[in-house]
């Protein structure tokens, strides 16, 4: 098939998701393009069956905000058109799904009639969507895509209680490239980090509110009162200032590492003992499971999609959003036996194992078989 996906393209999970999905659809013999105002971060190689087509907007000074969405909807009308489009996978409702209505509404008029398929990754339902500002044209969007996916059966629940939905939605959930996560032999780095082998604690996110990053430092401060461990906090954002700064109120900053933004992430993971997830909201957590390809249990909040990832007392734990004692406690429980520890590392990669690419993929090509055959 020849597909366009719409994307954020950033280091956030749904542009992640839909950029290895794109990348893995090529290889699968498909023809992608991707279309967005900037080149996805892991986009960065020549491929022969993969196109980017970048958004670019103009700028004229009445425009206090600069029309996006009017220029990427021109823009899939022109991509659909010439490159001869089967269908269009956007990732992330706002504003992605009613752009794509827009775009197929304008190439009706050409004749051309093209599937629109909406992935629904979390905050575009979750946070920003239930906002009275969006609420309608999410509803209608949503309605109005020939197909819709959730990344998690949670997350299907919310769409469908938050909002009048009259479609069906389909659960594809994220999914690992293993030949890219896995357990890679970093001793050196390891000992870098922690020369008296000390346990590594591992957290990575954008460092948004949702996420809780302050948390992890009280978790961590609890965990590293009973065993000598160290912090490696991976990720930029709003509340890395804020985080830092509890670090050094806590007096555990020398054994806490921010290191900002990482594209060898996976190298990280592998030299890490534990994964520390207390977001106060999460749809399905796709850092966890990068970490549980890697062999790291996840010590997590029990909200969203995660229970749907981490299994509690076999991948790791779950405890109440803020629970920061119970979390310290189940965190100090995996740490403090060597063989106890092997077990949740064991176990967080066979269940990483369930959501291999290989499995989620025919997945998303068999649903656009069906919503192509359905118009
Ligand atoms: O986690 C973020 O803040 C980024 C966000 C996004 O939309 O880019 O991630 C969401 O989508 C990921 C991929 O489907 C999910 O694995 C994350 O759980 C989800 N984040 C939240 O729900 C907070």
């Amino acid at each position: 098939m020849k597909i366009g996906i719409v994307c954020y393209p950033t280091f956030g999970g749904s542009g992640v998701v839909a950029t290895e999905l794109g990348k893995a659809l090529a290889s699968n013999g498909h023809e992608i393009h991707f279309i967005t105002y900037s080149q996805p971060a892991r986009l960065d190689f020549f491929s022969e069956n993969l196109y980017y087509h970048e958004v670019a907007v103009a700028q004229y000074p009445l425009f206090d905000f600069s029309p996006y969405e009017s220029a990427l909807a021109s823009k899939l009308v022109d991509v659909v058109r010439f490159e001869q489009l089967d269908l269009l996978h956007v990732h992330y409702a706002i504003p992605h799904a009613s752009v794509a209505y827009l775009a197929k509404q304008i190439l009706a008029t050409y004749g051309i009639h093209i599937p629109v398929v909406t992935t629904l990754h979390g905050t575009d339902i979750t946070l920003v969507g239930k906002d009275k500002s969006f609420n309608p044209v999410v509803t209608f969007s949503i309605n109005h895509s020939d197909g819709v996916t959730a990344v998690s059966e949670n997350l299907r629940e919310q769409t469908l209680e938050s909002f009048e939905i009259t479609r069906d939605v389909r659960v594809i959930p994220n999914f690992i490239d293993f030949s890219r996560f896995h357990n890679k032999n970093r001793e050196h780095f390891k000992r870098a980090i922690a020369p008296e082998n000390e346990r590594i604690i591992i957290h990575t996110s954008n460092f948004r509110k949702v996420k809780n990053t302050q948390d992890v430092i009280r978790i961590f401060q609890k965990v590293n009162d009973v065993i000598p461990s160290k912090l490696l906090m991976v990720g930029d954002g709003p509340e890395r200032r804020n985080t830092e700064e509890l670090a050094r109120q806590l007096e555990v900053s020398q054994n806490v590492r921010f290191l900002g933004k990482q594209d060898a992430i996976e190298e990280i993971l592998s030299v890490s003992d534990l994964f520390l997830m207390p977001s106060s909201s999460e749809s399905f957590g796709l850092a966890a499971l990068e970490a549980m390809a890697c062999h790291v249990p996840v010590v997590s909040s029990d909200t969203g999609g995660l229970p749907e990832l981490n299994i509690n007392g076999v991948s790791g734990f779950l405890s109440n959003i803020g629970d920061i004692d119970d979390m310290a406690k189940n965190a100090i429980h995996i740490l403090e036996d060597c063989d106890r520890l092997q077990v949740f590392k064991d176990a967080a990669f066979a269940r990483a194992k369930e959501f291999d690419l290989s499995k989620i993929l025919p997945l998303y090509e068999s649903y656009y078989e069906e919503v192509v055959e359905g118009m």
